[in-house]
């Protein structure tokens, strides 16, 4: 038990030096950590190549696609500009300066294809930069590593993160999407919580485009919906789409008179003649009159509608909004994905006990029991009632699996012979 236990222990260490946590950091460039990794043996491209790899990184090409050293098999375009002098986009970033100024670069060694200089590694080294790779030995290589986008939690609303190369993506709960599930519907409307500030003319023309317009407020539970959902993405203030015309009239996105329960906050309006109305972050999203020049984040919205053609599979209900750039999806029990695409496996949490086997069906499974087991997930012994009990006379035991009766062939139809106390009787309960 205990050797088993230290074994799994023992395994995130071993995984975790294979797959980089060795090296030194650098400096992070578009999307990629770079580190120098102690090479052992002379600084050959084939040598730096493999001490990355077998740290677990990438190995990065000198330059983009264009450089004479990145075209060559074995390496990949991290972003790397500098063709000549390879190492001084890391360098820049570190120091601020060229890498032989750049003290943490010393002995730090390049890929450069499999021709530069008989197949050297470019260093910078004793002085030199280039300095020839095959002359020198036990030095570092320049590795790389795709850093890890999600660390800035991009998706919101609980949406789940996945880390791609240079890139994310977000797998959003049901009733969200967008790239950071930063679209929602809710309560026949759909709303698009901005992920860029704009002026209050920009952001509706923004909308517009979209086929929405910017949010109004027409009542209480949509003006918390709204306010909720600025707090849990950008918190930053928005616009809505209403405006304040002379004399402080607040009238909605189609001009029609505000009955609603917005307040606008009795902070004295700026003298401005075009009064776009804000939800501001810093005086707990109350509606202030601003100018609408000022750039602020914005709610677009949009009626929520059928689809047309319905593109859910295995009757899923399908809506749409923002001009049908957005689909929800609306599935039967069952089934699952964007586009209920996924027949659930119900048999996936090892829900049969005891060896039993499952059998999956729609919104459903059915276990097959091994021997002396029986219960819905197999859960319960399959106690065998009738070799602990002995009927009298000769009367028949029965075993129902939960309980057992004996029944004698002059009990009435319906009225099996029951056990009470030790004596039989035929009982219809
Ligand atoms: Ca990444
Ligand atoms: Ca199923």
């Amino acid at each position: 038990m205990w050797k088993f236990l230290i074994f799994i222990a023992a395994v995130p260490t071993l995984l975790a030096a294979s797959v980089g946590s060795t090296g030194t950091f650098l400096a992070t460039i578009s999307g990629y950590d770079y580190l120098k990794v102690q090479a052992s043996g002379p600084m050959t491209a084939t040598n730096v190549k493999a001490t990355c790899e077998a740290a677990g990184y990438v190995t990065p090409c000198a330059g983009d696609g264009t450089c004479k050293w990145s075209s060559h098999d074995g390496c990949v375009l991290t972003g790397l500009t500098k063709c000549t002098y390879p190492l001084d986009d890391v360098s820049e970033v570190l120091c601020g300066k060229r890498a032989p100024l750049c003290r943490v670069m010393r002995g730090v060694y390049i890929f450069m294809g499999y021709n530069w200089r008989s197949g050297s590694a470019c260093g910078v080294d004793g002085g030199y930069y280039c300095s020839t790779g095959n002359d020198h030995s036990d030095k570092y290589a320049l590795c790389a590593r795709d850093t890890d986008d999600c660390v800035s939690n991009p998706c919101w609303f609980g949406g789940t993160c996945v880390d791609e190369t240079r890139d994310f993506s977000c797998v959003c709960p049901k009733g969200f999407s967008g790239r950071r599930c930063e679209i929602v519907a809710f309560s026949g409307k759909c709303y698009q919580f901005s992920l860029d500030a704009l002026s209050g003319s920009d952001a509706e023309q923004t909308c517009s485009t979209k086929n929405g317009h910017l949010a109004d407020v027409k009542d209480g539970q949509q003006q918390t919906f709204i306010t909720d959902g600025i707090a849990a993405t950008t918190g930053a203030s928005s616009w809505l789409g209403m405006k304040l015309k002379p004399v402080y009239t607040l009238t909605y996105s189609d001009d029609s008179v505000s009955q609603g329960p917005l307040q606008i906050s009795a902070a004295q309006p700026p003298a401005h003649c075009d009064l776009c109305v804000l939800l501001n972050s810093s005086n707990s999203f109350q509606a202030e009159p601003t100018a609408c020049t000022e750039q602020h984040n914005y709610v677009c919205q949009s009626d929520v509608e059928s689809c047309e053609p319905n593109v859910c599979q295995n009757g899923g209900n399908c809506t749409s909004c923002f001009a049908e750039s957005v689909i929800f999806c609306d599935c039967p029990d069952g089934f699952a994905g964007t586009l209920c695409e996924i027949e659930i496996d119900e048999c996936d949490s090892n829900t049969c006990q005891n060896g039993g086997t499952c059998q999956d069906d729609v919104n459903s499974y059915r276990c097959r029991c091994r021997p002396g087991y029986m219960g819905d997930n197999c859960e319960s012994a399959d106690v065998d009632w009738c070799a602990l009990v002995t009927c009298p006379f000769d009367w028949t035991c029965h075993d129902y699996g939960t309980h057992f009766t004996c029944k004698a062939p002059f009990c009435p139809d319906g009225m099996p012979c029951k056990e009470r106390g030790g004596s039989f009787s035929c009982r219809a309960d």
